[in-house]
């Protein structure tokens, strides 16, 4: 028996490893809160559903190509390593002479696993761009709307995906803690590079013994813990602009403001107001107001913005407010509520985003920057916004709008992912499988017969995180974490790096691609390099031999205060923010240039298409929030995933009154369809829940019950069959799942099975 350090995002881990197989797995003793998801890892590592070999589409190999009919219906044929990397260069080499890098799309968007070396979608556009160019993907599926707006309103993103404001302070400083979109304990379990400490409901625990007030703003009640006093705020989704408008007509009608703020550190204030008053539209932002678009009491509402202005406080959004339509103005408005409240850049105050939505938010560590495998120049200089790969599939040569700029899109001949499965995370599968269909080759790297998998025409068998070596970095957790190899590669998989290598030396660009390296090499170049840096800011760490014999490096917390906007708090002129007037720009000339009618020149309540403001009587708003027990699809097939499904669906949480008038129990299975598709999932009621809403989490694996088919009923319970594929507006092009209506009727004809989590059709040749 041997005992190993390893790690995933869900948190580092001890394998045990017995007869080459791994039996167990051990947490470390100083995480307070350690993932269940961890449990899974043997499941995974050893599933039936591994790719043993490479794989291509029996259409495909004889000789199919762009028939225009939907993918994911077929058997496929096992070839040796050989066949596939001669197919794969040869393709690539042929699409690139025939239509140019750009026509071959290696965005491949998705989390991937936690190793920095061994990171798949890094590994590929290293690959691709070596070999002469690629169209990729810019911004992410997570904040695509906040990160594009900030830069314009405070100069940057970090404010979105770094923990700009320390927990500590909250804790010593805010006396009122505004959590929009709850603190969601759930989503603190994951982070990208991995974690050794999961510390969200510690800190949310410490803040409620500290006496502060927890108001957690969301349709669910548990998305704050049930062991911290809180008050529920049953919000109507998509509607937080509202309440933050009426919040901020109160301030304004009774004198409230911080007038000085505002003139030092401020721009824009003055159309706002005009706004807000209802100078501009004939329409006062009151809480009454405010009450029929949010379902809240205008007199709570203006209540609390009173305490607002009374009482140093914390304003906190989660990432799934602008996740939705119009998703850019919750972001813009709490950023024009906290100036107005004028804590911004004071320790504990202000405003912060994603506070609840990953581990390490919230954390204290010094900024130093952690391990990564540099990028190669994309020759191709082409991109679309991540979110809008349908619409690239659709409409090649057409333009789209984006963040001030107009992008064309390529036209698409073949694809390739390694790492990401936007049968899981895009919006409206079926109007992607329909586009799916268009492309001459699909590409696709995986571990694991995932939908991705089935959807594609050569399939390259990837190993998991747990056959190699490498190197956990999150840059939110204090740890530098030694992922040690727990095993050898099960049947033919194989490491990203190795076959890459091969296609690359196919191509004739083996040494821009590895640059000479092995594995071995690389984690020493890799953790040297950030180990240089680190040094520079003054943050020792041990030598490479030292880290991997240990295991594990503990990055110090900074010596100064985690505060953003302090600084430029303290000294506006000397330290301007990186907008046009150097200040917070609660109205942006430079938007309003843009001309977008969907996102004008300062915030704005616009009316979503889909919510429960436009839903018919037997409609419901869907929203689909990050899985309890997997990270997005991954992991599904293990065993906390399982045990979590209701007669093998995911669980859709519906509220009692809802269930009752649809003739629906616990633990029954329901259809839940829309006009874009339909799903089967299984009932939970509650009582926690704002009525008229409905969530069923992202991840059960897409399992149509006619694969290939369009418009097919997933029997498994995949939300995104249903969601809405639009963007928030013009300017961030980001996803909107969280703006969705559905109906759900009980299912009463016989239940068929789930078969996504057995190996599809295999045909030996
Ligand atoms: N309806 C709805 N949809 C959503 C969201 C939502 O809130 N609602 N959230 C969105 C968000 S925030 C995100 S970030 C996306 C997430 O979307 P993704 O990141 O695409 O989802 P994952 O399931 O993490 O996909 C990662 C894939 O990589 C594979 N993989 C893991 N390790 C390796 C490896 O070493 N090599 C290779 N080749 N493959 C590997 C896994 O098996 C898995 O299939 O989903 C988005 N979709
Ligand atoms: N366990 C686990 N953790 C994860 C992930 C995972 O897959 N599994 N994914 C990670 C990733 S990639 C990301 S980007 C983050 C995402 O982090 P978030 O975006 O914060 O996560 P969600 O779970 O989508 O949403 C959090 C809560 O917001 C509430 N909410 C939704 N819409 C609205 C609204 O309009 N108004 C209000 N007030 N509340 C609303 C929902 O009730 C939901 O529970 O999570 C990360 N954490
Ligand atoms: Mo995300």
């Amino acid at each position: 028996m041997t005992k190993l350090h390893h790690a995933a995002h869900w948190g580092a881990f001890t394998g045990v490893v017995e007869h080459g197989r791994l039996t167990a797995i051990e947490t470390p003793p100083a995480d307070p809160a350690p993932p269940a998801i961890l449990q899974g890892m043997p499941d995974a590592l050893h599933s039936p559903l591994r790719i043993d070999r490479p794989h291509i589409r029996k259409g495909w190999l004889n000789g199919d190509r762009n028939g225009g009919t939907p993918r994911g219906g077929e058997p496929f044929v096992p070839v040796s390593w050989d066949e596939a990397t001669r197919l794969v260069a040869a393709e690539l080499t042929r699409v690139r002479a025939q239509h140019g890098p750009a026509s071959i799309f290696g965005g491949s968007y998705g989390w991937a696993s936690a190793g920095r070396f061994h990171h798949a979608r890094s590994q590929l556009h290293r690959l691709l761009a070596a070999a002469g160019g690629f169209t990729g993907q810019v911004t992410n599926y997570s904040y695509a709307a906040g990160m594009t707006l900030m830069p314009h309103i405070v100069g940057g993103m970090e404010i979105v995906d770094r923990p700009v404001i320390a927990w500590r302070d909250i804790v010593a400083h805010a006396k009122i803690l505004v959590c929009f979109g709850g603190i969601t304990v759930r989503n603190g379990q994951v982070n990208a590079g991995g974690g050794a400490r999961h510390e969200m409901g510690l800190w949310l625990r410490r803040a409620a013994q500290a006496g502060i007030r927890i108001v957690n703003i969301s349709p669910i009640r548990a998305d704050m813990p049930e062991d911290v006093p809180a008050e529920w705020w049953p919000i109507r989704p998509n509607t937080d602009t509202a309440l933050m408008l009426a919040l901020a007509h109160v301030l304004i009608q009774q004198g409230t403001v911080d007038h000085a703020f505002l003139a030092r550190c401020t721009t824009g204030y003055e159309p706002l107001r005009a706004y807000i008053m209802g100078e501009t539209d004939n329409t006062p932002k009151t809480p009454t107001w405010a009450e029929t678009e949010t379902g809240l009491p205008a007199a709570q509402i203006a209540q609390l913005a009173r305490d607002l202005a009374s009482q140093p406080n914390m304003l906190a959004a989660a990432w799934s407010l602008q996740r939705a339509e119009a998703g850019e103005q919750p972001y813009w408005m709490i950023t024009a509520l906290a100036a107005l409240l004028g804590g911004i850049g004071l320790p504990g105050r202000g405003f912060t985003f994603g506070l609840g939505s990953e581990n390490g938010m919230g954390g204290a560590r010094a900024m130093i920057p952690s391990a990564s495998l540099p990028a190669l120049p994309n020759p191709a200089h082409s991109f679309i916004p991540v979110a809008r790969i349908t619409d690239m599939l659709e409409r090649p040569g057409d333009t789209v709008e984006f963040n001030g700029r107009r992008l064309t899109y390529p036209d698409t001949r073949l694809i390739w992912w390694a790492g990401g499965n936007p049968f899981h995370h895009h919006q409206d599968l079926n109007r992607l499988l329909r586009a799916w269909a268009k492309p001459e080759t699909i590409i696709v790297s995986e571990p694991w017969w995932t939908p991705i998998a089935r959807h594609a025409d050569i399939v390259l068998p990837a190993t998991t995180t747990m056959e190699r070596n490498d190197i956990g970095a999150g840059s939110l957790d204090r740890h530098i974490l030694a992922m040690k190899q727990l095993v050898p590669p099960q049947a033919q998989a194989r490491n990203e790096f190795d076959y890459m290598a091969d296609i690359a030396e196919a191509l004739g660009v083996r040494p821009r691609f590895t640059q000479q390296r092995d594995e071995a090499a690389w984690l020493r170049a890799l953790y040297d390099r950030a180990r240089d840096a680190s040094a520079r800011m003054y943050v020792e760490l041990p030598d490479f031999d030292t880290f991997w014999a240990q295991g594990i490096v503990e990055v110090p917390e900074p010596e100064t205060p985690i505060v953003a906007f302090r600084e430029f708090r303290a000294d506006p002129a000397a330290t301007p923010l990186n907008t046009p007037s150097g200040l917070i720009e609660l109205a942006s000339e430079r938007i309003a240039a843009f001309g977008y009618e969907d996102c004008p020149g300062h915030p704005v309540w616009r009316q979503p298409e889909e919510y429960l403001g436009t839903a018919g009587p037997t409609q419901l708003h869907l929203l689909s929030v990050q899985p309890a027990t997997r990270l997005h699809s991954q992991m599904d097939m293990a065993r906390v995933s399982k045990a979590s499904k209701i007669q093998g669906r995911e669980a859709i949480l519906i509220h009692e009154a809802d269930a009752a008038a649809r003739g629906i129990a616990d633990g029954d299975v329901v259809r839940v369809f829309n006009a874009r598709g339909a799903c089967l999932a299984g009932a939970t009621l509650t009582d926690g829940l704002l009525r008229g809403v409905c969530v069923l989490p992202t991840g059960a694996w897409l399992d149509p019950l006619e694969p290939g088919v369009p418009g097919s009923l997933c029997v498994h319970g995949n939300p995104n069959v249903l969601t809405r594929d639009a963007p928030t507006s013009k300017l961030g092009q980001g996803p909107i799942a969280q703006s969705c209506l559905v109906e759900i009727e009980k299912w009463t004809a016989p239940l068929p099975p789930v078969k996504v989590h057995m190996p599809p059709q295999i045909e030996e040749r």
